[in-house]
């Protein structure tokens, strides 16, 4: 961005601030209550080509994987890099998101940011989009819609992948236990249903559940991502089941509650524990867990998705094609891993 533009576009940005004061002072703004009352844009933002004008409708706060989801989208759209983002949180509700998004449609964007909370539900609100000519490009979780045309691409992680890697995991996992023969009793914390990343980890682990004669799935209920709610279903698994061997929870946030209530009913997990505890998101605080004998296997889903999207808005923005699914790289990490120094590399 040459000098000139620079100057010209930060004297547009105090104008915007000073603006933002102003009506806020006067009550004409307030605080953003609802996605619509998100904050509108002047027209000088509007009609400056130095910006790209980008609205997020972001899933939620609800987990630490989200937080640093979040951030590399704050990171990377910034006025500095010639970008003015219109961040919504949907607090976890998709009629959130669909209000987001028709704000974002009326506020006239330049491209539309989803991370879609479940799969279902977005085939009128993309069409709006796609009727006011601007992008929508997913990120994280998908949608199922009937015309795909109705949104421009996809970037996130292969759950599937995820989840069939677990299972594969546990295999090799109980063969060098000697427990290959033993009746292995599975439970499950869940995501939130019909979100992406639930339906795939589910589905991953399950191929390879059908094909173990010993394993057993006792029960498989929604922790809905939550650590308040992974601890509260795992009190209940504790209170059903005489005997759990293992544990799979579909995020980190839901083992950590989960870990809190196996100790809270006097049992032990992780390598030398009773229930085996296999997780997915690898953030920080789960490999630390594992580090201290917690947590016996974690998945990763890499939350790092910000740069990536603006790589593909920059393609588009030259009118250059862009893959319409677009996976990031992952790996996972168990409790034989030289942890303390993997931890050193984790942005979050
Ligand atoms: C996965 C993402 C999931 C994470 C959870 O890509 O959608 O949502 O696994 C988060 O931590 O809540």
């Amino acid at each position: 961005m040459g000098e000139r533009h620079l100057g010209r576009t930060k004297r547009i940005v105090e104008l915007l601030w000073i603006l933002m004061v102003v009506l806020t002072l006067g009550g004409c703004m307030g605080a953003t209550e609802s996605p619509e009352d998100a904050m509108l844009y002047p027209d000088e933002v509007k009609d400056n080509d130095d910006y790209i004008v980008v609205g997020f409708s972001q899933v939620g706060a609800e987990s630490d994987w989200r937080a640093g989801n979040t951030e590399s989208f704050r990171s990377v759209f910034t006025e500095e890099n010639g970008y003015f983002l219109l961040y919504e949180d949907a607090q976890q509700k998709q009629e959130n998101q669909l209000k987001a998004i028709r704000n974002f449609i009326l506020q006239e964007v330049d491209y539309i940011i989803l991370d879609p909370i479940v799969e279902t539900g977005w085939d009128a609100v993309l069409q709006e989009a796609k009727d006011a000519q601007i992008p929508v490009i997913l990120v994280d979780r998908s949608v199922e819609v009937e015309d795909e045309g109705l949104y421009t691409c996809w970037v996130g992680s292969d759950f599937e992948k995820e989840g069939r890697s677990a299972g594969e995991w546990l295999i090799d996992y109980l063969e060098e236990q000697g427990r290959s023969e033993e009746t292995i009793q599975i439970v499950t914390l869940q995501g939130t249903p019909d979100s992406t990343a639930q339906i795939g980890r589910t589905a991953g682990f399950a191929s390879v559940l059908k094909e173990q004669e010993n394993w057993k799935m006792l029960e498989s209920l929604s922790g809905d991502f939550t650590q308040a709610k992974g601890q509260e279903v795992m009190e209940y698994f504790l209170e059903t089941y005489e005997k759990i061997d293992v544990l799979v929870s579909e995020n980190d946030n839901m083992t950590f509650g989960a870990i809190d209530a196996i100790h809270e009913a006097g049992k032990t997990c992780g390598p030398d524990g009773e229930i085996i505890v296999i997780s997915f998101d690898c953030v920080k605080a789960a490999l630390e867990a594992m580090m201290h004998g917690e947590i016996n296997a974690d998945f990763e889903c890499n939350p790092i998705l910000g740069p990536r999207v603006a790589q593909i808005i920059k393609l588009l923005e030259k009118g250059e094609p862009v893959e319409k699914v677009q996976y990031v790289e992952e790996r996972y990490f168990d409790a034989s891993m030289d942890l303390e120094n993997m931890i050193k590399t984790r942005v979050y």
